[in-house]
């Protein structure tokens, strides 16, 4: 592999960290992957490197071999998925086998909200269930959403130049159907997909880690799903702060009658009235509600360092 400029004056070059495993990291440079260690100042520190990290390296002696020295700052970054410098996530959802969870579904978008990522909602497996209603009520909430079937390739198409530019991150359950989609968008990955357990009606965690591919120009994250057990705890926010993750409650968050009005039971509440009238739906404002329980206790010095490299979630 031929060394640039900047590595043969030992400067090190720049790369984006494409996986992460086992306390190694894989980093693509201009001139090529490098498997590399952190620094040990990394772990001092406890920060966490995550894929999607755009860091500097410097090559070992060994060919193919190199230690991370830096991390650059980052755009965002979430701990679950374990992703940095996302320009959007891509939920995707089953319509069934896992079926559904609107909870989990609130959960993540709210997150994504909070740090200013934008959500693609992608519907799959609509051979085998109707996704019309749920697909309606997250249309209404303002997402950009999509319902395809990966085994034909049935309403992919406009998803395929979607991904094709920045970073896209995908989450969902295990067994949604991530990868069995990312293959038949760019049919090259081959990722490995599995089968849903009978028993249970679930996914078997088939993709075991994080890992970035080329996409077009874009860059894709392939990620573990999730069962949605682990997932229904909230992480460290104010319950003050929650609201506005809801971004379709945004426009009525100043017109309620009390100034710290929790958009639970508050007469002259906005929000409520919007949910009387049906502009927001009852089904958003209920997780609004569970997720505010779990947030109520937590008081401003409690919080995590605002950087995502501690934790966000369970
Ligand atoms: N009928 C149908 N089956 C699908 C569709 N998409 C995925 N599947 C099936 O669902 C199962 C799980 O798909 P995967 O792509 O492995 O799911 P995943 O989200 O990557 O799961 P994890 O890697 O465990 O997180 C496989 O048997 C797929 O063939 C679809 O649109 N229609
Ligand atoms: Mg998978
Ligand atoms: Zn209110």
């Amino acid at each position: 592999m031929a060394l640039t400029q900047q590595e043969r004056e030992g400067t090190g070059a720049d790369g984006i960290i494409t996986k992460s495993q086992g306390g190694f990291y894989w980093v693509r440079t201009p001139g090529g992957d490098l498997v590399c260690r952190g620094r040990g100042l990394f772990r001092k520190t406890d920060t966490v490197l995550v894929v999607g990290d755009r860091v500097t390296v410097q090559p070992t002696v060994t060919p193919g071999e190199g230690t991370i020295v830096d991390l650059l700052p980052r755009k965002n970054s979430l701990v679950r998925p374990p992703v940095a410098n996302l320009d959007r996530l891509a939920l995707v959802v089953s319509a069934v086998q896992p079926s559904p969870n609107t909870l989990v579904m609130d959960t993540l978008t709210a997150i994504a909200a909070q740090r200013n990522i934008d959500v693609v909602l992608v519907f799959t497996k609509t051979d085998l269930g109707d996704v019309g209603e749920l697909a309606d009520l997250y249309g209404r909430a303002g997402f950009r959403v999509y319902a395809v079937n990966s085994l034909t390739g049935e309403g992919t198409g406009p998803l395929k130049a979607l991904f094709s530019q920045g970073l896209t991150a995908f989450c969902g359950n295990s067994g949604a159907g991530k990868s069995s989609l990312l293959n038949a968008l760019f049919p090259g990955l081959g990722l490995a997909t599995g089968e849903i357990s009978r028993k249970l009606g679930r996914g078997r965690h088939t993709t075991r880690h994080v890992e970035l591919f080329a996409a077009g120009e874009g860059l894709i994250a392939d990620t573990p799903g999730f069962s949605a057990v682990d997932f229904l705890r909230f992480g460290r926010m104010l319950a003050a702060d929650l609201a506005p993750c809801f971004v379709e409650f945004r426009p009525y968050l100043d017109k309620c009658r009390f100034n710290g009005c929790s958009h639970r039971v508050e007469q002259g509440c906005a929000v409520l009235a919007a949910v009387e009238a049906g502009d927001i739906s009852q089904s958003r404002h209920s997780s609004y509600l569970a997720l505010y329980d779990q947030l109520k206790d937590i008081k401003e010095w409690q919080l995590d360092k605002p950087e995502a490299q501690g934790e966000d979630l369970p």
